[in-house]
């Protein structure tokens, strides 16, 4: 595989006004040639690993690095280019203050003029005239929950167990944001889907990266998961990825720093 330009994937919180700016034009634009819908369809179609079994990490992992690469394609000239940000639902920020109002709030003003804009991280349309909707007061010890799940699947030994432990911080997370999220069927459309996810990504590159795992995790994981095929992922050169490709998120043109 020929080498990738790695890229640094940034917190919600730490992003600089002009990244928010491209990625709020890279959403609109695949709301409006209705990209993000096909993708978030993926999810629906192809996403049967997602039930907990152990593919649903390396696959989502494959996943995520396909949206990335169209929000990428949406703005082609964006400085620094556009990566996928994480929200940390699980950070001390997220438990006392909820959904950061750059995904919560339903407009925002722009700097420049003043002008009251819709969020694109708000909603999403999953089907028109169908909007994504979540709940309206949110049960923050769920949060919690999802805190305590995440520090235990840090504590595995090895990937099923961490995978089954880490999926339960994900549940809570969906049960949390409510609404569609909560709802197998369109939970992929909320555009907070992306950022969660993103998380639980992270979540797993952080388990990889502890000191006892030099192979990334990859000896403690079922042979039926490391050679699976990752569906309907390729490469560049159009080969379907599988698990063993995106044990290392460089190979996929990211990386988190901490
Ligand atoms: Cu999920």
């Amino acid at each position: 595989m020929k080498k990738k330009t790695v890229h640094v994937r940034k917190s919600v919180y730490d992003l600089s006004e002009k990244e928010i700016a491209n990625l709020r034009k890279a959403f609109r634009r695949l709301y409006k040639n209705r990209i993000y819908q096909q993708k978030a369809g993926i999810l629906i179609k192809d996403g049967h690993y997602m039930r907990n079994d152990m593919l649903f990490l390396p696959w989502a992992r494959a996943y995520f690095a396909d949206f990335e690469k169209a929000l990428q394609d949406a703005v082609p000239n964006a400085k620094p280019v556009i990566t996928l940000p994480y929200w940390d639902y699980t950070s001390e920020t997220a438990r006392e203050e909820g959904i950061p109002p750059l995904l919560a709030d339903p407009y925002y003003k722009t700097k420049k003029k003043g002008k009251k804009k819709s969020n694109p991280f708000y909603r999403a349309e999953y089907e028109i005239p169908l909007y994504t909707f979540r709940n309206d007061a949110p049960n923050n010890t769920l949060l919690e929950s999802a805190f305590i799940s995440a520090n235990k699947a840090m504590e595995a030994d090895d990937f099923v167990t961490f995978g089954t432990e880490i999926y339960v911080a994900d549940v809570q997370s969906h049960m949390y944001i409510g609404g569609s999220s909560a709802n197998t069927n369109c939970t992929a459309y909320d555009p907070i889907f992306w950022f969660t996810h993103c998380q639980l990504d992270r979540f797993w590159d952080q388990w990889q990266k502890q000191p006892a795992r030099e192979d990334l995790g990859a000896a403690s994981m079922p042979n039926s998961v490391l050679n699976s095929s990752l569906q309907p992922f390729s490469n560049d050169e159009g080969t379907t990825l599988k698990t063993t490709d995106v044990l290392n998120t460089e190979n996929l043109g990211y990386t988190y720093v901490d």
